[in-house]
């Protein structure tokens, strides 16, 4: 009997408008590899490149993505997008732009019409990092060890909160 050495296709896609937004979707990427979970990252411009959009949208699920983490900045609406042509679940990350420091990412991403849903999270590195954990959350639903490694995560998380601040008086 021949083995089947497929690889299992990576559960969480990890996509941004540009590569300046990777500097913020790398918190995604680290925290899914603490995790153990398999990601992939692509660039997938809604408006530089729309064609590679629809087709990464329409063919996320046929893929074996199972979510999917989307970051943009500015008039963002790659979350949206992906949204309306998917049925996996999308968590969108609004990156800090540099002129409305993230405040027009985060409109643009949370304030989508009823019926297309975006789950819509924080500007910046924390929205990366629970756009993540979410993503695990999800995952975690139908495999176990993931739900171990997830609430091993969230002990160590509570574990270093210490009970008095140092320093100061
Ligand atoms: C958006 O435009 C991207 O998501 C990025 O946040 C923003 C700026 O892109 P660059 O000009 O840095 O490529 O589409």
């Amino acid at each position: 009997m021949v083995a089947d050495v497929r690889a299992e296709p990576a559960p969480v896609a990890i996509v941004m408008g540009s590569q300046s937004d990777w500097a913020t979707l790398v918190h995604a990427a680290e925290t899914l590899q603490q995790l153990e979970v398999a990601h992939e990252a692509r660039i997938v411009s809604a408006h530089r490149t729309p064609d590679r959009l629809v087709a990464f949208a329409k063919g996320a699920k046929a893929e074996g993505f199972r979510v999917v983490i989307a970051g943009a900045g500015g008039a963002a609406h790659l979350p949206g997008m992906v949204a309306s042509m998917t049925p996996l679940p999308v968590f969108g990350v609004p990156v800090q732009s540099s002129t409305l420091s993230g405040l027009d990412s985060l409109l643009s991403i949370v304030q989508m019409p009823a019926g297309v849903p975006v789950g819509t999270l924080a500007i910046g590195k924390a929205g990366a990092v629970n756009a993540a954990l979410l993503a695990a959350s999800v995952l975690a639903l139908t495999d176990d060890r993931l739900a171990a490694r997830l609430a091993a995560w969230r002990q160590a998380q509570t574990d270093g909160v210490a009970d008095a601040p140092v320093g100061g008086s």
